[in-house]
């Protein structure tokens, strides 16, 4: 069994930057397991339209589970913000 969480798009994201670009992408968590979109480069408006699988090693969901969703900045340098 797995999860399947759909990212679809970002709107009007704020250019944290003061040199350089917004390159969003989406991170995930979800029962300590970390999954990332690809990186849009240059976007304050992205489109992702990814699929995201979590395996659920045959552990049924509860009502407790929760799934933290994260947009970080890409940085070719340095860390994502
Ligand atoms: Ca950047």
């Amino acid at each position: 069994m797995s999860l399947v969480i759909a990212v679809e798009s970002g709107k009007s994201l704020p250019n944290i930057e003061k040199f350089g670009t917004i390159d969003p992408f989406v991170q995930l968590k979800f029962a300590g397991s970390k999954k990332k979109t690809k990186v849009v480069d240059d976007s304050t408006d992205p489109q992702w339209n990814e699929s995201l699988e979590f395996n659920l090693s045959d552990k049924p969901l509860t009502a407790s589970d929760s799934v933290e969703l994260e947009v970080y900045d890409h940085e070719k340098i340095g860390r994502n913000k």
